[in-house]
């Protein structure tokens, strides 16, 4: 019944690639030449050895030329006893495809596939591993002399791979997690005509609104910080950044301007990290960034997209991409998948629970299995029939897949609004004219609110949780005096809601700029009905952060008037999920979620990256709840029974 948690860090792809440190790898001859050895930490490495084998698998280096004359590294695995010709299926990504972890892989993530038999293709992208020319973060669409992008650079490696690779059938795939979803989205804006079906899995879609680096504006520090810092700071390598120290709550607590970060800890600038300084509002950098901003209007290639309710990383990027293409979808190719996992967790081990909530099922071997074979089979090989709903998404707390022809559903729910009243109560009803005096809390920034229980690993950490940080145990949190605690009786029925979620709160500050973190909770029962481990957890259902500087617009922040009862619109997403009979549903308010989001220092300054210790002061905030001023979070009711 009661996982212990996984010791698995981070992202699929970087998680795995993060132990290796691999300085540039020198140019190699030909095409199709063994990719030239590169070392890993000084010593000798690692072109494939002639005969490689994994399982029944051969592999081999190729070096692949692009438009420019640049060159990309990929490695080819195919069936050792193929009979007949084989699709390729492609993965590009920055975070090297080192043997042993690819091992793991093929019982792993390739396991279903492999067993299918394709010709997979694992590809460096520009200036990662074994590939010449330079990285640049999701680099932008065609710049320079060269005319190169991540979408020319796959046209260019699938048109050479189609032509070179022998038994070949001339039709390609590409599929991967986050970033390696990302590039699988760039595919498709010139998509080569071999080029058959791709799955977006947890792609990011903008790194301003909804995913890896910022959230509405705020900044996601710790992960933005470890992010750019391994990508950036040895070149093509993926090393973490040393804390020293086991608790990065502390280590971020003591650092003056965040702005400098890199040339104090780093002895340089990183180019990643001083976007962030140069790019404090959603401007012209961030918006021309956005995925599907990019893909086109109209779906052509056949795409399933992936997202995980618990991700950890990128959850508004698929389900933003997937609205989007859905607006062009006119000939019924673009699918959505939902389903109980973190980032990546579809393609790690049986998924059958998240941290300690059992689902009932092996939920991931299912997806690669029934969904993701299927799926390259029927567009790659011909063979199968494609039975894949609009929507598959799986409901939390019921611990079942259901079938939507539309995504959010429309049918057979209902919008209501759970409303925060006086002493604590959450309802459907709406608040009474006595419930006036709102709920307020001294928020200090000496003094922030962790976003997990402290000591906090780095998120690189090698045997970090952070996978699975969303299922941590939001108790001690509503113990604090600096965070707001609603909650409903216990619930007569089960309450099952679907599709989006938002919050409107009606809140003010004694600053002028302060965060709003919402948290919708699923509240366990304390007795006997439920597991020991599971008596009196507050689960994550739904939850984000808005800076309130970006209350009328995102690119041009304002301060908020001190004492000014202003009204906020925050989107938490959606979920599929039931709320038992017995179980209770939760609202925590809060200010601070460190280091997970960068403090704000409740005193408005143009940059906060830029701001000085002085800036931050301690601020007393005010939620309120009365009929005028109804602060509520926005869901869809199940009205009938799936
Ligand atoms: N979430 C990671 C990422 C994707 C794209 C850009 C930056 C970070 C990842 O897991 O790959």
């Amino acid at each position: 019944m009661y996982a212990t948690a996984k010791t698995n860090s981070l992202s699929l792809g970087l998680a795995l690639a993060m132990a290796l440190v691999w300085p540039p790898a020198p140019v190699v001859a030909a095409p199709k030449a063994a990719i030239a050895a590169v070392a890993v930490d000084g010593s000798e490495a690692t072109a494939l050895p002639p005969g490689t084998r994994i399982g029944d698998y051969v592999g081999e280096d190729v070096m692949i030329p692009m438009r420019d004359g640049v060159r990309l590294h990929a490695q080819v695995w195919r069936p050792v006893d193929a009979k007949g010709v084989l699709p390729i299926l492609m993965q590009r990504s920055p975070y090297g495809f080192e043997l042993e972890r690819l091992k793991k892989s093929f019982v792993g993530e390739y396991r279903e596939l492999s067993q299918e038999g394709f010709i997979f293709v694992f590809q460096d992208i520009r200036g990662r591993f074994g590939s010449e020319g330079e990285f640049v973060m999701l680099r932008p669409m065609v710049t320079g002399a060269a005319g190169i992008d991540e979408s020319t650079d796959t046209y260019d490696s699938i048109e050479w791979l189609t032509k070179n690779l022998a038994d070949n059938n001339g039709k390609v795939g590409i599929f991967g997690i986050s970033y390696g979803g990302w590039t699988s989205a760039m595919a498709v804006i010139k998509p080569h005509p071999s080029l058959k079906a791709v799955s977006v899995q947890a792609s990011p879609e903008s790194m301003f609104i909804g995913d890896d680096f910022h959230h509405n504006g705020a900044f996601r520090l710790d992960y933005a910080w470890e992010y750019s810092a391994a990508l950036e700071t040895d070149g093509r390598t993926l090393k973490p950044f040393d804390f020293g120290k086991d608790d990065i709550y502390g280590w971020f607590l003591e650092q003056g301007e965040l702005a400098k970060l890199d040339r104090v800890h780093i002895g340089r600038p990183l180019p990643t990290w001083q976007n962030f300084v140069r790019h404090p509002n959603y401007d012209a950098f961030w918006r021309e960034q956005e995925t599907s901003v990019r893909m086109p209007k109209t779906v052509k290639v056949p795409n399933l997209i992936v997202a995980g309710w618990w991700d950890q990383e990128d959850f508004y990027g698929p389900l933003e991409i997937y609205r989007n293409q859905e607006k062009g979808d006119r000939h019924g190719r673009n699918f959505i998948v939902i389903g109980p996992w973190y980032h990546g967790g579809w393609a790690r081990g049986d998924g059958s629970h998240y941290g300690p909530f059992d689902l009932g099922s092996p939920t991931a071997t299912y997806f690669r299995s029934d969904v993701e074979t299927r799926w390259f089979r029927h567009w790659l090989k011909g063979e199968g029939k494609l039975d894949q709903p609009e929507a598959l998404v799986f409901q939390t707390g019921g611990n079942s897949w259901k079938r939507y022809r539309q995504w959010p559903p429309r049918d057979g729910v209902a919008k209501r609004n759970l409303y925060l009243h006086a002493n604590g109560k959450l309802s459907f009803e709406r608040p009474a004219p006595t419930e006036s005096r709102p709920d307020s809390f001294l928020s200090d920034p000496a003094d922030p609110v962790p976003y997990r229980e402290r000591p906090i690993q780095p998120f690189l950490a090698e045997k970090s949780t952070w996978p699975e940080w969303l299922a941590d145990d939001q108790v001690p949190f509503a113990k604090r005096k600096d965070v707001l605690f609603w909650q409903t009786d216990p619930l007569e029925e089960d309450v099952a809601i679907v599709g989006e979620i938002a919050a409107r709160l009606f809140a003010s500050t004694t600053g002028s700029d302060a965060d709003w973190v919402v948290k919708l909770i699923d509240v366990y029962p304390s007795d006997e009905t439920v597991p020991e481990a599971l008596r009196g957890r507050q689960m994550m259902i739904a939850n984000d952060v808005f800076r309130g500087r970006f209350r009328k617009s995102l690119s041009q922040p304002e301060a908020i008037t001190p004492g000014a009862v202003l009204d906020y619109d925050i989107d938490l997403h959606a979920a599929a999920h039931l709320f038992r009979k017995g179980h209770r549903i939760a609202v925590q308010i809060q200010s601070s979620w460190f280091p997970l989001i960068d403090r704000n220092p409740q005193t408005f300054v143009p940059n906060i990256l830029e701001a000085k210790p002085g800036d931050f002061t301690a601020q007393t905030h005010a939620v309120y709840h009365d009929p005028d001023r109804p602060s509520a979070i926005a869901v869809s009711v199940e009205t009938a029974r799936r």
